[in-house]
């Protein structure tokens, strides 16, 4: 039998996106038998409400009157150092560029030079605008190329992000970038059709019901959406559904007072009860500009919920336009709006892309399937020994 790996698991505590794949996968490999180790600067929320056999590590630093501002990715490190010396890590797996991957990089350098226990090994995983905006901003790009390159194995959530991370980072001839894909992963049992199990919003919401869940930046456009949504209600009846909370919040609330639909539109903040907020709804909304995987779209579709979304990044890997949901052009929101009158307005036709998106969602992202090629890479970073 393999024996079991001691990883450390590095992560943003975000109710979304990256945090949540950390989580899901560091609970996952806890129940594999690993011994499993999550560094961040606050407990991600996804790990929070898990009673999971994962030993948590908060790093946030201390003030210190000369700092611009507290270093936490200073703190994961030398977190990262305590538990390998006394423990030891074989893995260090930074979720998003930076500062995650500075930090093992930096871990793994101090642990080289202690001479005692092996260094860990570092994977690193992309999830998508730690490439396109924070990693292709001047003042950190040559950082993220420097660690991608150091990283002894790259993961992308999908083939997009794999292709716009060589063509930003791996392009000048340097050492070579060994990239793999790894899509992200659904729970297939916690996010399916019949996960209501107490009254969600979605049921008592004034007719059909469009589901959208971020982080409010303005990267998801949900301003966008909400304009699109009104072209949609046409004087019918209909409810937008928003969970989640961020920047553009306010201007959203506004915007649905000035298109004179505040009736329409629910703002429930951040919830944890995702699941029995999806499986209800009529259809689910992704509006971004860029996304390089859309997993909130993904865990609509395991709940059986169709997606209307915009065509960008890697979200046609996920969703399949007249199968599994509608895609239309970034710019096109009068085609948006349509796709989402299309399936909040016939309920046979939504029903059936459901369906279709649940067995989309088992068939090909389940946890089960995704999570032993983390940790095949593990082994394989680690080498025969392992
Ligand atoms: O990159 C971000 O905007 C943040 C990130 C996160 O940490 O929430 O979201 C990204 O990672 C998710 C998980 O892999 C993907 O499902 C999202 O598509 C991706 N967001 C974008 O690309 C905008």
């Amino acid at each position: 039998m393999s024996r079991k790996l001691r990883i450390g698991i590095l992560c943003h505590p975000t109710y979304g996106g990256s945090g949540v794949v950390a989580s899901e996968l560091a609970l996952s490999l806890a129940d594999a038998g690993h011994d499993v180790h999550v560094f961040s600067h606050e407990v991600p929320p996804r790990l929070a409400r898990s009673p999971g056999f994962v030993q948590m590590h908060r790093a946030q630093g201390v003030p210190y009157p000369l700092f611009h501002s507290t270093p936490h990715d200073l703190a994961i490190t030398s977190a990262i150092l305590d538990v390998h010396r006394a423990a030891g890590l074989d893995i260090l797996h930074a979720h998003y560029a930076l500062p995650h991957a500075v930090s093992a990089y930096l871990a793994r350098a101090a642990a080289r030079s202690d001479r005692g226990r092996p260094a860990p090994r570092i994977v690193t995983t992309l999830h998508g605008t730690d490439i396109t905006l924070v990693g292709n901003e001047s003042s950190y790009a040559p950082l993220t190329q420097f660690v991608i390159r150091e990283s002894d194995a790259v993961t992308t959530v999908s083939h997009w992000l794999s292709r716009e991370t060589r063509a930003r980072f791996c392009v000048d001839g340097g050492a070579p970038c060994h990239l793999e894909v790894i899509p992200n992963f659904v729970d297939t049992a916690g996010f399916s059709p019949s996960a209501l199990r107490e009254p969600s919003a979605c049921q008592r919401a004034d007719g059909p019901t469009v589901v959208h869940v971020s982080n409010f930046r303005p990267v998801k456009r949900v301003p966008w959406l909400v304009r699109a949504f009104a072209a949609a209600l046409k004087g019918r009846s209909a409810t937008l559904v928003l969970v989640g909370d961020g920047p553009d919040q306010l201007e959203c609330r506004a915007l649905a007072r000035e298109l004179g639909i505040v009736e329409h539109v629910l703002f429930l903040g951040e919830r944890d009860a995702l699941a029995e907020l999806l499986a209800p709804a009529g259809v689910f909304a992704l509006s971004s500009s860029s996304e390089s995987f859309g997993l909130s779209a993904l865990e609509a579709m395991s709940c059986g919920t169709p997606v209307v979304a915009t065509d960008v990044g890697g979200v046609s890997e996920v969703v399949e336009h007249g199968v599994t949901g509608l895609l239309s052009p970034a710019n096109d929101r009068e085609a948006f709006g349509s796709h989402l009158a299309e399936l909040l307005f016939s309920p046979d036709a939504a029903r059936k892309m459901g369906s279709a998106a649940r067995e989309s969602a088992v068939r090909r992202f389940e946890r089960a399937a995704i999570v032993p090629r983390y940790e095949a890479l593990y082994r394989r970073v680690l080498g025969s020994a392992s």
